[in-house]
C-alpha cells in the first residue's frame, strides 16, 4: 500500500515538479524523508531567496514549481517574494509543514494556526486537506489551479503526521488527470477586432509580460509589421515582450499616466496585449488616454481585465489571439517604420563606471542571447537604452516591485536555463534582501554572473524623493557595504572593478568559468560622497 508521502511525489512527478526550492525544518522531515531519487531539492537559507529562486526557475521554465517552507515561520520569510510570484502569474505550489493535526488546537512551538489564512490575500488558493487521505488530492488541486489560466500561486499546508498514512487507493487516478484551458477569440470578438483595427488611422500596441510567457513575441511582431504600428511595453517591464532592435519598438512606457498619455498621443486605437492596463508607479493624475484615443485590452487575467480604469478588454489566450488578429488583419496601406537610430553613445565615468556603459559593455561583450535579471532600480533608462534583447524569455524583473527577487532569481533562471548565460544586474540595495542566494549559487555551481552596481545609495528613493520634494530624509544611504567579501565568504569568486577596461577583463573572465562569479562595479564616486 502505497502512503500518503508516495502518493503525493506520484502526482508531483507527473505535474512536471521534480525540483523543489525549499528550507526545512522538524515539520518537512517526514516529506523529505520520502524523497524520491528522480527529485532534486535545492537547499536556499532564507525563505526569501528559496522562493525567488523558485519564482525565477518557474518563469524561465514555463513550468510549476513546487516550494518546501517551514510553518508560518518560513511562509512569512517568503511573503514578500510571493507578492512577485503573484504579479508574474509564477505557478508555484508552496507547501509549508504543519505541526502534527492533533496537537495543533494547543498552539503547540511551530504549529501554523489557521494555515490556510495565512496565504490568503496573496495566493489564486489555499488549503489545509481536511484528513491525511485527502493530501495526494488537494497537491493535484494545487498543481492545477497554479497551472490553469491565469497562473499564479498557490498554498498547501500539510500536518506532517499525515505523510506516513496509508493513501487512498483512488489517489491512483490523480496522475493521469490534465487540466487544459481552450482560450481563442471567439468569431465575433476576432471579426470585432479586426474591424476596430482596420478602421484606425493610427494604431499602436503595447505589449506586456503575458507575451512573453507564451513565447509569443514573435507573433507581436508580426502583428506591428502588419499594422505598421509601433510597439511599446507597459509600463513597470517584468519581462521583455518585444525584440528591442526592431524598428517597431519604440521602449518601455513611463510608470505615471501623464506619462503613458503623452507617449501614446496621436494613435486612435491603442491595443494592449497581455499586460494590465497599466501598472503605474508614480502618483501623477490626469487624464488616462489622449483625447479621442480608444482602448482596447486583451488579457488571459480576468483580474486585469476587471479592474483596468478605462478601455475595453477581451480575456483570451494572449498567444492564440496573437495568431488569429496576424491571419485575419488586411494589409494596411501606411508608410514603413523607420530603421531605428544606433545605440546611443553611453555616457562614461571618471574613477567609476557610468550605467550606460556597463550597459553597453554587456551588450559588447556577453552572449548575445544571455538573460538579464535586473534589480537594479535606478538605471533602468540606462539598460533600455543600450540593451539588445531579441529572443523570448530574455528579461526578468520583480514584477510587484518586492526587493529581493533579483539575486535568487537569476540563481533560479540558470538552473532553469543552462543552455543561456544568465547575467543578474543587481543594485548594491536590492543585493542585499537576497543575499543568501550567493551560497546556492556557489553550493550548486550554477554560472550565474553577478554585476553589483555600487552606488553606495538607494538611487531610486532619491529620484522620488525628488518627485515628492521630501528633500533628504533618513534612511537613504547604504555606504560600507563590500561585496567581494560577503560573496566569498559565501563560497562565491568576487572581485571589484572601478573601470570600463577592468569590467571588460572580469566579465570575460567570469564568463568563462563554470561557476559564480561576482563582479562589484563602482557606478558613482563613492569616495567623494565619503561612502565607501
Ligand atoms: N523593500 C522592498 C522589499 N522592496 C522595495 N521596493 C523597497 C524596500 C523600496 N525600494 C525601492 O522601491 S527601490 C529601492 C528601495 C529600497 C532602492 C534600491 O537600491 P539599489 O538600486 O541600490 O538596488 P538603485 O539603482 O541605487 O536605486
Ligand atoms: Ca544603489
Amino acid at each position: 500500500m502505497a502512503t500518503v508521502a508516495q502518493a503525493s511525489y506520484d502526482v508531483l512527478r507527473a505535474g512536471g515538479l521534480t525540483t523543489i526550492f525549499g528550507n526545512p525544518g522538524s515539520n518537512e522531515l517526514k516529506f523529505l524523508a520520502a524523497m524520491p531519487t528522480d527529485f532534486r531539492y535545492v537547499l536556499g537559507l532564507h525563505e526569501g531567496a528559496v522562493i525567488s529562486m523558485a519564482d525565477g526557475f518557474a518563469l524561465a521554465s514555463g513550468e510549476p514549481v513546487l516550494v518546501n517552507l517551514h510553518a508560518a515561520s518560513g511562509s512569512g520569510n517568503a511573503m514578500g517574494g510571493l507578492t512577485n510570484a503573484v504579479y508574474s502569474h509564477s505557478p508555484l505550489v508552496v507547501t509549508a509543514g504543519q505541526q502534527v493535526r492533533s496537537t495543533i488546537g494547543q498552539e503547540v512551538m511551530l504549529a501554523n494556526v489557521d494555515a490556510a489564512q495565512l496565504a490568503r490575500p496573496l495566493v489564486k488558493w489555499s488549503s489545509e486537506p481536511a484528513c491525511a487521505e485527502d493530501v495526494p488530492r488537494t497537491i493535484a488541486q494545487a498543481v492545477h489551479t497554479a497551472t490553469a489560466a491565469p497562473r499564479g500561486p498557490v498554498y498547501v499546508s500539510v500536518p506532517y503526521d499525515d505523510w506516513d498514512a496509508t493513501a487512498d487507493p483512488q489517489s491512483v487516478h490523480l496522475p493521469a488527470r490534465r487540466v487544459r484551458t481552450a482560450g481563442s477569440l471567439a468569431p465575433e470578438q476576432l471579426a470585432d477586432l479586426v474591424e476596430a483595427l482596420a478602421a484606425a488611422t493610427n494604431p499602436a500596441i503595447v505589449v506586456g509580460p503575458q507575451v512573453d510567457a507564451a513565447q509569443a513575441n514573435a507573433d507581436a511582431v508580426q502583428l506591428a509589421e502588419a499594422l505598421r504600428a509601433p510597439v511599446w511595453i507597459a509600463p513597470s517591464a517584468s519581462r521583455c515582450p518585444f525584440p528591442t532592435r526592431h524598428p517597431a519598438f519604440r521602449g518601455v512606457l513611463p510608470a505615471a499616466v501623464a506619462g503613458v498619455t503623452a507617449c501614446l498621443a496621436g494613435h486612435d486605437l491603442v491595443l494592449v496585449v497581455g499586460a494590465p492596463v497599466f501598472r503605474y508607479h508614480q502618483y501623477e493624475p490626469g487624464d488616462y488616454l489622449p483625447e479621442g484615443t480608444r482602448l482596447i485590452q486583451l488579457t488571459a487575467d480576468p483580474g486585469e481585465a476587471a479592474r483596468a480604469p478605462v478601455g475595453d478588454a477581451v480575456v483570451v489566450d494572449v498567444k492564440a489571439a496573437l495568431a488569429q488578429l496576424v491571419g485575419a488583419v488586411p494589409a494596411v496601406d501606411r508608410a514603413a517604420l523607420p530603421p531605428l537610430p544606433d545605440f546611443p553613445v553611453p555616457r562614461t565615468g571618471d574613477g567609476f563606471v557610468h550605467p550606460d556603459e556597463v550597459f553597453a559593455l554587456l551588450r559588447e561583450h556577453a552572449p548575445a542571447d544571455a538573460i538579464y535579471v535586473n534589480e537594479s532600480t535606478s538605471t533602468s533608462d540606462s539598460f533600455w537604452s543600450q540593451v539588445d534583447l531579441a529572443l523570448p524569455g530574455s528579461y526578468y524583473f520583480p514584477a510587484s516591485g518586492g526587493l529581493g527577487f533579483g539575486l535568487p532569481a537569476a540563481v533560479g533562471v540558470q538552473l532553469a536555463r543552462p543552455d543561456r548565460q544568465v547575467i543578474g544586474v543587481i543594485g548594491d540595495g536590492s543585493a542585499n534582501y537576497g543575499i543568501t542566494a550567493l551560497w546556492t549559487a556557489a553550493r550548486y555551481r550554477i554560472p550565474v554572473v553577478f554585476v553589483i552596481l555600487k552606488n553606495g545609495t538607494y538611487g531610486a528613493l532619491r529620484g522620488f524623493a525628488d518627485l515628492l520634494d521630501t528633500g533628504e530624509t533618513p534612511g537613504l544611504d547604504v555606504p560600507g557595504i563590500d561585496f567581494v567579501q560577503i560573496a566569498q565568504g559565501y563560497g562565491v569568486e568576487a572581485r571589484a572593478v572601478t573601470t570600463g577596461e577592468e569590467f571588460v577583463l572580469a566579465l570575460k573572465s567570469a564568463l568563462d568559468r563554470p561557476r559564480p562569479v561576482l563582479i562589484e562595479v563602482a557606478t558613482a564616486h563613492l569616495q567623494f560622497h565619503g561612502l565607501t
